[in-house]
């Protein structure tokens, strides 16, 4: 990029693949065919799409149980995505990770994490053996704004400010820690002013905004590079849907989500395109496509066989 309207297109198509994505699984999920629950990160596509593909696909990134978007949006393959979500052999983690387990190192996906903020300092660390290494590769961290209250969130800030890693911190503020209004719980809600506390670059944008995430995650991944530190982006976004499957949603208004929906990344990128002159058949062709792309993954993991169980320790790390 920048953003022509072609590449606009495929982003467009790769948003659309992530919600249709979730929408299958919640389907599968209410068949029974896959078992304990998953966070769903509908509404939340832009910052996955513009964060990741301001990347290359050597550097690294890390994210977490709610990462299905952000780990496609890496390079993971979405028949290996959906093959992990039925516990298949195919799965990118062998079908033994299951939803919170994504990882793929081939496209520099490490690893989603289900303990928050876990993923921080290990997204630092794939940063320090970069620069140790003297490799021109950055390492990004997705991340909640729940994460800003735990322990290592401070720790890696601070090493990272003061080893000038090549680390991108980027906090999706959803505005809810499960079901509680981060207000509730953190004494500065506004996530990148902690950052700046630390003296590191800090700014709070629209995550919403698909071309403003990537232009700034581009910009954060080019200074980084030349050896000019971390940077952390806090992008206010909103989940549409429960904090995950069986969530009742009571500490928020019906009201409250309807307005959210006006402001979702698809429909604003799709408006966007229609600005640039993209037509309706061509935003339906690209929606039919996003099909296609879930369809032949479902087929794949359906018909996909059951880990061996011979494996079952293979691979399992206590
Ligand atoms: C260390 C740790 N404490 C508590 C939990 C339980 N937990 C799971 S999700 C979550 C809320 C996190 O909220 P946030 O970081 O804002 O991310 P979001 O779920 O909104 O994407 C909590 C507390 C956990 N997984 N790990």
């Amino acid at each position: 990029m920048p953003l022509t309207s072609e590449r606009f297109q495929d982003a467009y198509r790769q948003m659309l693949v992530i919600r249709k994505f979730e929408e299958a699984i919640r389907s599968l999920y209410q068949q029974g065919k896959i078992r304990g629950s998953f966070h769903p990160c509908v509404g939340q596509e832009a910052t996955a799409v513009g964060g990741c593909w301001a990347l290359r696909k050597d550097d690294y990134m890390t994210c977490t149980y709610r990462g299905h978007g952000q780990a496609i949006a890496k390079g993971l393959s979405v028949r290996a995505a959906m093959a992990e979500m039925l516990g298949k052999a195919t799965g990118c983690s062998k079908g033994k990770g299951g939803s919170m387990h994504f990882t793929d190192p081939s496209v520099g996906l490490l690893g989603a994490n289900a303990i928050v903020a876990a993923g921080l300092p290990h997204a630092a660390g794939a940063a320090l053996s970069a620069q140790l290494q003297k490799k021109d590769n950055v390492a990004l961290a997705y991340f909640g704004e729940g994460a800003v209250n735990q322990g290592v969130f401070l720790e890696t800030l601070n090493l990272a400010v003061i080893w000038k890693l090549p680390l991108i911190l980027v906090c999706e503020n959803n505005l809810y820690s499960e079901m509680t209004p981060s207000h509730e719980t953190t004494s500065v809600v506004d996530t990148y002013k902690r950052a700046a506390a630390f003296g590191m670059a800090s700014i709070q944008i629209d995550g919403n905004d698909l071309e403003l995430i990537y232009e700034t995650v581009e910009g954060a991944a080019a200074k980084a590079r030349a050896g000019g530190g971390p940077m952390y982006i806090e992008a206010m976004t909103y989940r549409l849907w429960g904090h995950m499957m069986g969530d009742p949603e009571i500490y928020r208004t019906k009201e409250e989500v309807a307005q959210a929906r006006e402001n979702e990344p698809i429909l604003r990128l799709g408006r966007r395109l229609l600005e640039l002159g993209c037509s309706d058949s061509d935003l339906a062709r690209l929606d039919t496509e996003a099909e296609s792309i879930i369809a032949d993954a479902l087929q794949f993991a359906e018909s996909s066989p059951a880990p061996e169980p011979a494996e079952a320790f293979t691979d399992i790390f206590i």
